[in-house]
């Protein structure tokens, strides 16, 4: 008798285990395909969290003549054509123009022949500016003249400094939201992102690092263009730091081309990458195109050439 109810107590707590198992696994599957869906962002949401990220300013600085001696680590693809570098930047600033944000356009300068790439020179935040220290021997005194520029749209309180021996650059820093993405690279270092991050965390924000193995800086390779949405190419494709993003593999002949820029709810593309405008198409944007070639042969993009964000003064 005994062992005939055991048997039934022991068919019963199986059925039991069985259904437990089930229930479990199909809170997993829900639980996985609502983590998936909170990943995809609607239209409309999408249009929403373009308005609450809009940018209303934007900074750039006039290449210089001396752009022909800038820093290159392709010396293959010849030294940039100065006339040719002074109308793809007109068409830049024609682009972001069209984007609905206010253009401040700086003088070149002649002592410095990168100082256009002016995104490696701070990082603009919703909270705060961070006035870098670029690694770069040849471009760290660029910032002494970006200073007074920023103070015009960041009060002096809300204006902070990455100091030696910390170094860092702009184009290392990719902003998510209130997340910053930081490349350790030849230009910025562990102390640099140390201060860095230690900066965002006072300001409500947080900040992560990411080491980088080939290329110069971090948005040489990724870039964020909103809605989840993440251009990746080389060594980050498979990085887990993006793993939570909709990523959009760059393909390696076009590599260059990963370094594109949002600008609310737009993407400005660099020309000539049909690829990437087909896939940043296909993502839902509307696409512009600038031509950046004589940018290109000293290692610059399209987002090293600007500072985008919204003044809090
Ligand atoms: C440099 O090597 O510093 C410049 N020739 C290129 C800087 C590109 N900046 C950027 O990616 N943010």
């Amino acid at each position: 008798m005994s062992g005939v109810y055991s048997a039934k107590k022991r068919q019963k707590r199986k059925r039991r285990d069985s259904k437990g198992r089930q229930d479990r696994k199909d809170r997993k599957e829900s639980k996985d395909s609502k983590d998936n869906k909170d990943r995809r962002v609607s239209p409309q949401q999408g249009r929403a969290e373009w308005r609450k990220i809009m940018f209303k300013n934007v900074i750039v600085k006039r290449p210089c003549s001396k752009i022909t001696e800038g820093i290159t680590s392709a010396p293959e693809l010849g030294k940039p054509d100065y006339e040719l570098a002074l109308k793809q930047h007109d068409a830049y600033i024609e682009a972001l123009k069209s984007c609905g944000v206010e253009v401040t356009v700086l003088d070149a300068d002649e002592n410095f022949p990168d100082s256009c790439f002016v995104e490696d020179t701070a990082v603009l935040t919703r909270k705060c500016a961070i006035i870098t220290n670029p690694g770069a021997a040849s471009r760290n005194k660029e910032v002494e003249a970006m200073i007074p520029v920023i103070k015009k749209f960041f009060p002096e309180d809300c204006i902070e400094y990455i100091k030696a021996p910390g170094t860092l650059e702009g184009g290392d820093v990719m902003m998510v939201g209130d997340h910053f993405y930081v490349g350790r690279s030849a230009r910025t270092n562990e102390e640099g992102i140390r201060q860095f991050i230690a900066i965002l965390e006072k300001y409500g924000l947080t900040g992560s690092e990411v080491p980088l193995e080939k290329v110069l800086h971090l948005k040489t390779g990724v870039n964020y263009i909103e809605n989840n949405n993440m251009l990746v190419s080389g060594e980050f494709v498979d990085k887990p730091d993006f793993a939570k993003y909709n990523k959009y593999v760059i393909p390696e002949d076009e590599a260059y081309a990963a370094n594109c820029i949002w600008m609310n709810g737009k993407v400005i593309v660099p020309d000539h990458f049909p690829k990437v405008a087909q896939i940043v198409k296909d993502a839902g944007y509307e696409v512009i195109l600038v031509d950046t070639s004589e940018y290109r042969k000293i290692d610059g993009g399209l987002s090293c050439l600007s500072l985008r964000f919204t003044s809090l003064l």
